[in-house]
Parts: C-alpha cells; sequence; structure tokens
C-alpha cells in the first residue's frame, strides 16, 4: 500500500511513524508513507495556502489552488481514493477501516483553520472522514488515527494474525477481560476458568464476556454484531445491570 499525506505540519509525523507496528510496517516494506508539505504547492510570492471566507466570519480558509495543484502533483492524475479528514465526514469504525485497508493507495488531507474551500470537497475529495465527534486544531491527529487503524491490517504488520480476529470490534463487540501473571495479585484471583486448561469452557467464557461487556458498556453495538439466536436470548432478558 502506498499512502501519501498532505500537511502544513510535515514535522508531526515523525515521531508517531518512527515506531511500533507502523515503523515495522514500513521497514518490511508492507506500505509506503509520503508526507508532502502542502506549502510547496502555495506558487505566489508569500506561499499563501489560506485565506478569509467569503461572506465573512471567523478563521480563515485552506484556498482550493494549492490543495488541487499539490493532489494533481502527487497522483500524477492516477485514480486515487482522496481522503479529507474533517469532523463533517462520516465516522470512522473497524468497518471503515477493514474497507480503507482494501485500497492499494489513498492519499489523506489534512485540513486546518476552519475548513477548506468547498470546492475542495465537491470536485477534488472522493472521501470524507471524521475519527470522531470532537474538533481538533488540525487534521494531522485525525491521518495518523487513520493510517495505523489501516496500517496495522495490512498482511504482516503485526506479530500474529490471530490477533486481530481477537480485537474489540473484529466481529462486532467489545473485547474480553484479559489476565497475565500472576495468578493472585494483592489478593486479586485470575478467573479460574482460565486456568483450567479446557480451552473450549475458556472460549465460552469469553465469549459471554465479550457479550455482557458490549451490553453494560456499548448496548449500541448490539444491534449489528453477529450473535446467535441463543446469544440474544440470553442478553434480552437481562439489563444493562445483569
Ligand atoms: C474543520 C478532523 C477542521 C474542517 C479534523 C478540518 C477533527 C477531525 C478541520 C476541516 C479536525 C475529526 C481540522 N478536527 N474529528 N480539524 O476527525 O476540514
Amino acid at each position: 500500500m502506498r499512502i501519501d499525506i498532505l500537511t502544513l505540519f510535515p514535522n508531526m509525523f515523525v515521531g508517531p511513524f518512527g515506531e511500533s507496528i507502523t515503523k515495522r510496517a514500513i521497514d518490511r516494506q508492507l506500505v509506503t508513507i509520503a508526507i508532502h508539505n502542502l506549502r510547496d504547492y502555495a506558487w505566489d510570492k508569500h506561499r499563501i495556502v489560506d485565506d478569509y471566507p467569503y461572506g465573512g466570519g471567523p478563521g480563515m480558509l485552506l484556498k482550493a489552488e494549492p490543495l488541487f495543484a499539490a493532489v494533481e502533483a502527487i497522483t500524477g492524475g492516477e485514480e486515487t481514493p482522496v481522503i479529507l479528514l474533517t469532523p463533517q465526514g462520516r465516522l470512522l469504525c473497524q468497518e471503515v477501516v477493514e474497507e480503507l485497508a482494501t485500497h492499494e493507495r489513498m492519499l489523506l488531507i489534512c485540513g486546518h483553520y476552519e475548513g477548506v474551500d468547498d470546492r475542495v470537497r465537491q470536485h477534488l475529495v472522493s472521501d470524507e472522514i471524521s475519527i470522531g465527534d470532537y474538533v481538533l486544531s488540525g487534521g494531522e491527529l485525525a491521518a495518523m488515527v487513520v493510517v495505523d487503524a489501516v496500517v496495522r491490517r495490512l498482511p504482516g504488520a503485526l506479530g500474529s494474525e490471530a490477533s486481530v480476529a481477537e480485537d474489540s470490534h473484529s466481529d462486532g463487540l467489545l473485547k474480553y477481560p484479559q489476565y497475565t501473571r500472576p495468578q493472585v495479585y494483592r489478593g486479586w484471583e485470575v478467573p479460574p476458568v482460565l486456568l483450567s486448561g479446557n480451552h473450549a469452557q475458556i472460549a465460552k467464557w469469553r465469549r459471554e464476556q465479550s457479550i455482557l461487556r458490549t451490553l453494560r458498556r456499548r448496548p449500541d453495538l448490539l444491534e449489528k454484531a453477529k450473535l446467535t439466536d441463543k446469544e440474544r436470548e440470553m442478553i434480552s432478558g437481562r439489563g444493562i445491570e445483569g
């Protein structure tokens, strides 16, 4: 996969992409990440990238010309998903991450100020994504979240591909409780079933814990989760207390 990122703050990406899973994926050439400075595509004397909104109002907008010039130069006219990170975008969830992970290539635009000239959204951008219902000072942190979530889904990026199936949200449920040594810490014991060596019982317990945890914390997720009729029956009797 190739990911291009268009930003006014290229240095922000140095730390996060130089560590952990993303660094390893880059080193193993599972992904190429190219950071581009939007200001390099502003051709006027002062290399201006922002301007006041027509009609008045607070703040500044990113201008259309540098964004079009940059995207056209970076893609070379090739058909590529061009994704704007914006609070107005469709909400990122694991399902959207899986969809993005199927692309061979994508270009992420990090908006700034109060937004971008709407002609960019209408005629340059193919998808708008939000990482949550809050405002950030720029799209950079949102782009890093998207890249991290997508890159860890590329084959070979994780130590063990098996862990993906067990992730929170992989089956629409939250992850079950987990424990490691010691067996007793400050008098708090690990649930005995996990020490039983009975793998069928362990799987059953974990599944039940996932469902109950989701019911209590995120009942909204249960509508879309893949549950058996029997599991639906088990939760239908229970309130969020049960
Ligand atoms: C306004 C993304 C602000 C318009 C970006 C970009 C939050 C998110 C910005 C625009 C952002 C998010 C930059 N804030 N929730 N700020 O994903 O195009």
